[in-house]
């Protein structure tokens, strides 16, 4: 799973890309390249859990970040191309759009508003995924001259149709809650509207502090139309709490009136987003946070692990995180009753700590 981090240029891509994954942003910044690296996913539950089992190892989930370069809207055709290009290859899209104010960092003049900036970005993604459709079907019309459509070409045609209807309004392929089946048979365009997008609303301190900036209903109403998630965090701040000490931080925290930072805060909302949970595991050895897809069953959670766990599967323990720090061991949690034995087509849940029974 890879989350490309895109928006115009100078919105503050980098420094986010660089607060999530750790990557130098002196070296980085306003390179013409993109950018891959590896964010942690801040989970209290892992950190207590740590506390509690005392592991060698600490294991966290991640998740995989392309810092795309800068969407400049005087750039020419290649230069757009070049962008869709990473674009294409994201399975979600972070899109970060500037609310701070800054007279050292220059700004294109028709983008100023927050939401004029999604609405450049919606509309370039929609244009293309247009292009697209209508190509793809351009030619199945040429083949259906020549002889009849297989049963599966008429049934992309068909799809094709309704979603060309769809970005016609103007709407994300996203919202038309199209059935994964009728998505698997479009998975090969990789269409941009298909993608799970978050936005991220980059504010100066003093819009952080008053939650407040030029043209924030507007923005926030268009997220909610087109179901992508929304949050507002302070790149400046970040990097400022970033380069603070643990104790230094918390103190900071507590003085702006927040309990996690808006990074840690950033790496969850995506990591929901997209659709994904954690399991967890515990022991002496390793206490660690898995990702699996919502909806993953007790052998998808076993298969994770390793390979040959799921072919040696036989029964999961599974217990919840809020069961387990109840009971507070897993012997009382066994003693409780709390501890659940269960086959491999279980749905497995975000926070569940599961133990993989299999044969020798
Ligand atoms: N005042 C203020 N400046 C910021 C903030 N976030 C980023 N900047 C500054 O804005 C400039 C651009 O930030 P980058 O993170 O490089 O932006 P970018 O979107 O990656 O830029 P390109 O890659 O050139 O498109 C830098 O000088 C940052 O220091 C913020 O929250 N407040
Ligand atoms: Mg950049």
């Amino acid at each position: 799973m890879e989350i490309g981090i895109f928006g115009l240029t100078m919105s503050g891509k980098t420094t986010i890309f660089s607060l999530l994954t750790g990557v130098n942003l002196e070296e980085h910044a306003h390179k013409n390249e993109p950018l891959t690296g590896v964010a942690k996913i801040h989970d209290e539950r892992v950190e207590r859990l740590s506390e509690l089992f005392k592991p060698k190892k600490t294991t966290y989930a991640t998740l995989s970040f392309i810092d795309i370069p800068g969407y400049d809207l005087s750039a020419n055709r290649k230069e757009k191309n070049r962008i869709f290009q990473f674009i294409q290859n994201a399975d979600s899209l972070l899109a970060v759009v500037r609310a701070f104010e800054s007279p050292s960092v220059p700004w294109p003049p028709e983008a100023e508003e927050p939401v004029k900036q999604l609405e450049i970005i919606k509309s370039e993604l929609l244009l293309r995924d247009l292009e697209v459709v209508e190509n793809r079907l351009l030619r199945l019309s040429e083949t259906e001259k020549k002889k009849k459509l297989s049963p599966d070409e008429s049934a992309e045609k068909e799809i094709l149709e309704r979603i060309s209807q769809i970005l016609e309004q103007e709407k994300f392929v996203s919202t038309a809650n199209l059935a994964e089946e009728q998505l698997k048979r479009i998975g090969s365009l990789s269409l941009f509207t298909a993608k799970p997008v978050i936005v991220v609303a980059n504010l100066d301190e003093d819009q952080f502090s008053t939650k407040k900036y030029n043209g924030k209903e507007k923005l926030v109403e268009s997220c909610e139309e087109n179901k992508f998630a929304y949050l507002e965090l302070s790149g400046k701040i970040e990097q400022e709490l970033n380069a603070l000490s643990a104790e230094d931080r918390e103190l900071f925290m507590s003085e702006l009136g927040i309990e996690e930072s808006g990074i840690q805060r950033l790496s969850r909302v995506v990591y929901e987003h997209v659709g994904l949970i954690s399991f967890l595991t515990v022991g002496e050895d390793e206490v660690r946070a898995w990702t699996v897809k919502k909806g993953a069953t007790a052998l998808d959670c076993a298969a994770k692990v390793h390979t040959d766990l799921a072919k040696r599967f036989i029964k999961a323990e599974v217990i919840s995180y809020d069961d387990f720090m109840k009971a507070g061991s897993m012997a009382e949690a066994k003693k409780l009753g709390l501890l659940r034995l269960v086959g491999r087509e279980e749905v497995v849940h975000d926070g569940d700590i599961v133990h993989i029974r299999a044969n020798a």
